[in-house]
């Protein structure tokens, strides 16, 4: 499967992988359309929980609501994995969060920067998104049977690897912290912090992720910010995240609470407050 350069990556992640369930099998491409479509129909087959997908470059990653994640070839990280937790439905919107840690521990333990994380999927350094999450999930007759977890992370690439109009919004590690990353390294880095996490959601729920989340989005307390949800479009100044992982917003002048399931936050004003590398 392509240039010897692509097969390194994959044999030295599988040499440094140190988990016991994520990762296994491992799927590698040079290229692929989207890990995450491919995942879904390995899942649809039944691979195990656990498989990996990951590719060199796609062609078609996939961001929320049909939006598209850009992805160069030789420099980022395009991971799906396969997961199959006995829960409902109704709580698989966790498995965003718990991801949005698990890519801000490695990155400070990988890098020594300091990640923020935005509300749900996004994780930012220096107030612009290296990383995005999606979470896709396949049920049957209203049972989940498995969810692919999507994550790419913006390792090395260049600000040129950035259309024009993503320049100011979008950042990788190489160019917040100035070296570059170990692509294996930080992938199976990576895959050991989900997998931690994983199982302590499975154990305990989302009350044991819950002090984590808020240490990497702390900056976010008390900031005005715009919500567009799938009910409207909020304004409000946010408290905090509810147990379950909704986010807490004060409405407005109205002092009105809400809670919001799902939606795009933009910070009024801009990241100022996420600016923090
Ligand atoms: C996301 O969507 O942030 C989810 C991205 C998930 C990508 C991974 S890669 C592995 C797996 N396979 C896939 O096909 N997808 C997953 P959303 O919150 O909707 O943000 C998308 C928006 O982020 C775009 O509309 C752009 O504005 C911006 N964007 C696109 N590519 C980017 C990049 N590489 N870095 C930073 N921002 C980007």
């Amino acid at each position: 499967m392509g240039d010897p350069a692509d097969q390194s990556f994959a044999t030295t992640l599988t040499q440094q992988l140190q988990t016991r369930l994520l990762g296994t099998p491992l799927h590698f491409f040079p290229t692929i359309d989207s890990t995450n479509t491919y995942a879904a129909r390995l899942a649809r087959d039944g691979a195990p929980e656990g498989t990996a997908v990951i590719a060199d470059s796609q062609s078609g990653g996939k961001g929320r609501l049909g939006r598209s994640w850009i992805s160069p070839p030789g420099v980022n990280l395009y991971l799906s994995v396969i997961l199959r937790p006995p829960v409902p439905a109704a709580t698989v919107p966790h498995l965003n969060l718990l991801a949005a840690v698990a890519v801000a521990d490695t990155i400070v333990q990988v890098c020594g920067l300091t990640p923020a994380i935005k509300w749900p999927n996004d994780v930012l350094v220096g107030g612009k998104k290296v990383c995005g999450i999606l979470a896709e999930m396949q049920t049957e007759a209203s049972a989940l049977r498995s969810v692919v977890l999507g994550i790419g992370v913006n390792l090395n690439a260049p600000l040129s690897a950035f259309p024009e109009e993503l320049r100011d919004k979008a950042s990788s590690l190489f160019l917040s912290g100035g070296r570059l990353v170990d692509r294996p390294a930080f992938a199976a880095d990576l895959l050991t912090h989900l997998e931690k996490l994983y199982v302590l959601w499975l154990e305990q729920g989302f009350r044991a992720l819950r002090p984590a989340w808020e240490h990497h989005a702390a900056w976010m307390i008390g900031t005005q910010v715009t919500v567009a949800a799938p009910e409207g479009t909020v304004v409000g100044t946010v408290l905090g995240l509810d147990s379950d992982g909704a986010l807490l917003l004060q409405e407005g002048n109205s002092g009105t609470s809400r809670r919001l399931l799902a939606g795009d936050v933009t910070v009024v004003g801009g990241y100022t407050h996420g600016v923090r590398s």
